[in-house]
């Protein structure tokens, strides 16, 4: 039986790098979908303690909020660093990964058709720190010398802002090589190829 369970919608979302986490890992996730009709009925988000979903049940323990999630993942598995000022470091970097999914989320849902131009225009002030971060740290992750949770976080995020803008990494070695190097991670290649994931679309309103 898989030890972790995702509720979630039917789409990449807000579990992108949990689930790129997970694969890396090698565990295991069942997941249950929820379709938009059925959230609309009510039950299940009056269920949720928050009202939104992921949801993200590991036996007893039942958790809400993307990164607290990733936290909790990357604090069993190893993906949280090797002391306590890296875990405040890869916080930090996680909070940064926050704030520009953020923005995403409100070019993708709020403002797409009338956003999307100056959102690519601007995105390079947003990435330039992530570039200078990868660039100093010669690991090729964002603290330390081994991958954590905020470096599948930034993965993530970075895949689909190549999709929003296919040219938005072109001046930034560092981060290219990043998207690179994760992409290339046997196990998370692997999930990157499999139909399930390829067919999921990334947000839920079908912009992209
Ligand atoms: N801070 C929370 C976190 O990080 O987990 C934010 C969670 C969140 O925004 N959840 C959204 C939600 O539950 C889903 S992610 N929305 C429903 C509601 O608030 O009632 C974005 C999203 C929206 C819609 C779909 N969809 O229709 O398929 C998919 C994903």
């Amino acid at each position: 039986m898989a030890p972790y369970t995702l509720t979630y919608f039917a789409v990449k979302g807000r579990c992108g790098a949990l689930k790129m986490m997970l694969a890396d890992y090698g565990q295991q996730l069942k997941e249950n979908l929820v379709t938009f009709e059925e959230w609309m009925k009510g039950d299940v988000k009056a269920s949720c303690v928050f009202g939104q979903l992921p949801k993200f049940q590991d036996g007893d323990l039942v958790l809400y909020q993307s990164n607290a999630i990733l936290r909790h993942v990357g604090r069993k598995h190893g993906a949280y660093g090797k002391n306590d000022c890296e875990a405040s470091l890869i916080d930090m970097m996680n909070d940064s990964v926050e704030d520009l999914r953020l923005k995403y989320i409100k070019l993708i849902y709020q403002e797409f058709e009338t956003g999307k131009e100056a959102f690519v225009k601007d995105l390079a002030n947003h990435l330039k720190p992530f570039e200078t971060i990868l660039a100093k740290n010669k690991s090729g992750f964002l603290v330390g010398d081994q991958i954590s949770f905020a470096d599948y976080n930034l993965f993530d995020l970075l895949l689909n802002l190549r999709v929003l803008s296919s040219t938005c990494l072109d001046s930034f070695p560092a981060l290219k090589s990043f998207v690179e190097k994760t992409s290339a991670r046997p196990k998370v290649k692997a999930l990157l190829e499999s139909d399930d994931f390829k067919k999921m679309p990334i947000n839920g309103n079908g912009k992209q």
